[in-house]
């Protein structure tokens, strides 16, 4: 069907989930940086609707949204599967996949939020992880789906290696509590696990790009 491009963002974390998900399958892929300040015409081209990264090009045909481009992928390279076969399984790593994308504004606030309404921010974002850490985390298993990565793991990746940054920017602790061993566990072999390792953006290159980002976003309006 034609070559593989990836418009994306070396910083965003929905872009790094789709790179993670080509990475593991070996699939052969052009990455296009895009300027998110400066959105280029072939963005807006091939995601008129959303005019967001990542957009997956797949022989000239776009696939746009982080989670259904990991579906797409999992369909059309069916190689080391990222869902499980068994339907009771995959209905379960589904649920984890929807739980977390519709916690993510909650998770989101905690960037821009000053005084109480940070303090807020943060303590509906602890919610948030000790549910996944009693629930989402309780199989035993060093990944959600068990012993290898999945789709799932592909969309709390942010969680293992953004978390970090964040608690460097906003200088105060999230996942680095004594009350999340299981995330804590489980990002440590997300972040060291082959193929994702290479593949992760500097930790200090991100601190400086994020603190950045949010002095933009804190500015006053004119
Ligand atoms: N739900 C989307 C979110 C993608 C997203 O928010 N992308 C950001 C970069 S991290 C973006 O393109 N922002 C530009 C904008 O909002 O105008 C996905 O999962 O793909």
């Amino acid at each position: 069907m034609g070559g593989v491009k990836l418009h994306g963002s070396w910083a965003s974390p929905f872009s790094n989930r789709v790179v993670w998900a080509l990475e593991l399958k070996g699939i052969p892929y052009e990455f296009v940086q895009e300027d998110m300040t400066k959105k280029s015409p072939l963005l807006l081209h091939y995601n008129p609707v959303c005019k967001k990264i990542p957009v997956l090009v797949h022989g000239e045909k776009p696939i746009c949204e982080s989670s259904i481009i990991l579906e797409y992928i999992d369909e059309t390279w069916p190689q080391k599967p990222l869902l499980p076969i068994d339907p009771l399984d995959r209905a379960t790593a589904r649920f984890w996949i929807k739980f977390i994308e519709d916690k993510e504004a909650t998770m989101r606030r905690i960037f821009v939020a000053r005084g109480e309404d940070k303090e807020e921010a943060r303590r509906a974002s602890l919610e948030v992880l000790r549910t996944v850490e009693e629930r989402g985390l309780g199989g035993g298993g060093k990944f959600f789906g068990g012993d290898a990565i999945n789709m799932v793991d592909l969309t709390y990746g942010w969680i293992a290696v953004w978390m970090k940054v964040l608690e460097e920017v906003l200088d105060m602790k999230l996942i680095e509590g004594p009350e999340f061993p299981r995330l804590q566990a489980w990002a440590e072999s997300f972040r060291t696990a082959a193929v994702i390792r290479d593949h992760i953006p500097d930790h200090q290159k991100m601190v400086l790009h994020l603190r950045r980002r949010r002095e933009e976003l804190l500015l006053p309006p004119n």
